[in-house]
């Protein structure tokens, strides 16, 4: 049923609860423990940030970095599990309070690159081309803190470096507004795109979108994963939900508007994501209410939801929709959409 869909999360998305007003309240699990739920959960495939792959990264050397990730690509081959990205964390050092590539201190922008490379080195011991910018401090609190002008330069030439690092990574770049920011740099995915144009390969640049991200900026996510298709750029999707504009929640995907849902994986469907090998990424948190030993049902739940929605996407009637379409009779094909997704 799945047919061309196969799905990755992150470790993180298995989460003790933490979260700004209180401490965990499950018991953490360690990696290799995490490693063995993903087949059980229905997943083929992990997202990495640099320091999953290869912990304390920045107390060991470039060649130390490598060898460890070489080990954990071991590690993945034994479950029969593929490395879909690499995202260089750049958000949690102190060098990066300011920001990283857009930091105003170049001793610290200097970092951001380094860490970078060291990520990429990681991506291709893992086996993986694919590098993934979440640009969580490129941003502001307030406006007259950078240039906007001289940060979107500062994005364009640290890509760049990296994009000449290696011939052969590609970059995601992953939109949001806001959060850790008050306002980011790359807000949405033609921003993202945009920036892409900017560097020294655009072909190697793409976007990644997260369905609370476009909600956050206003936006319905399935037309921004339209853009993106439109320009070939759409590279992977991190899936979830979120309840109006407040701070990301990462909920399960559908949980909060099934039919908002319905319409990312209809455009996915419909236009082939997936055949040149793209994954279905959740990116989701369970609820901090949620007990130890039922922590990980957000992810099967996400990932069941979407086969869901795809068995119903695939359901509904083409010549009904195309014929309401024709007549410009919106009411009704509303109303066919609803009662579809009543079924
Ligand atoms: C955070 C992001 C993060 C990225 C990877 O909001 O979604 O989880 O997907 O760095
Ligand atoms: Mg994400």
């Amino acid at each position: 049923m799945a047919g061309k869909f196969k799905f990755t999360f992150g470790p993180w998305n298995i989460h003790q609860g933490a979260d700004p007003f209180g401490p965990a309240v499950r018991k953490d699990i360690e990696f290799g423990k995490k490693i063995k739920m993903y087949k059980k959960l229905g997943f083929d495939g992990v997202q990495f940030h640099d320091d999953d792959a290869v912990p304390d990264m920045n107390s060991l050397t470039a060649e130390q970095v490598i060898a460890k990730a070489k080990k954990l690509k071991k590690v993945l081959d034994g479950e029969g599990l593929t490395a879909e990205f690499v995202a260089p964390r750049l958000w949690e050092d102190a060098r990066t309070i300011d920001g990283g590539y857009t930091n105003n201190d170049p001793k610290c922008r200097k970092y951001a690159i380094e860490r970078s490379k060291r990520a990429i080195d990681i991506a291709d011991a893992l086996g993986t081309n694919l590098i993934v910018l979440w640009l969580a401090r490129e941003g502001t609190y307030i406006r007259e803190s950078k240039d906007s002008k001289v940060a979107v330069d500062r994005l364009a030439s640290a890509i760049s470096t990296m994009l000449d690092y290696h011939p052969n990574i590609r970059i995601a770049i992953e939109a949001k507004p806001n959060e850790p920011m008050d306002h980011t740099y790359i807000p949405t995915i033609g921003h993202a795109i945009g920036l892409g144009l900017l560097t020294s390969d655009a072909s190697r640049v793409g976007c990644v979108i997260e369905s609370a991200h476009a909600i956050l900026a206003g936006l319905d996510p399935s037309d921004e994963m339209g853009y993106a298709l439109a320009h070939k750029k759409l590279w992977s999707v991190h899936l979830n939900d979120q309840n109006g504009l407040k701070f990301d929640q990462d909920k399960s995907f559908g949980s909060v508007d099934l039919r908002r849902a319905f319409n990312q994986v209809r455009i996915l469907d419909k236009h082939d994501y997936g055949k040149d090998g793209q994954w279905v990424g959740l990116d989701v948190k369970t609820m901090r209410t949620q007990k130890d030993d039922v922590a990980a049902k957000h992810l099967s739940n996400s990932r069941e939801i979407f086969l869901k929605l795809l068995k119903l996407s695939r359901s509904l009637s083409e010549t009904k929709v195309e014929s309401l379409i024709a007549q410009r009779d919106y009411e009704e094909l509303d109303l066919l959409i609803m009662k579809h997704l009543l079924r």
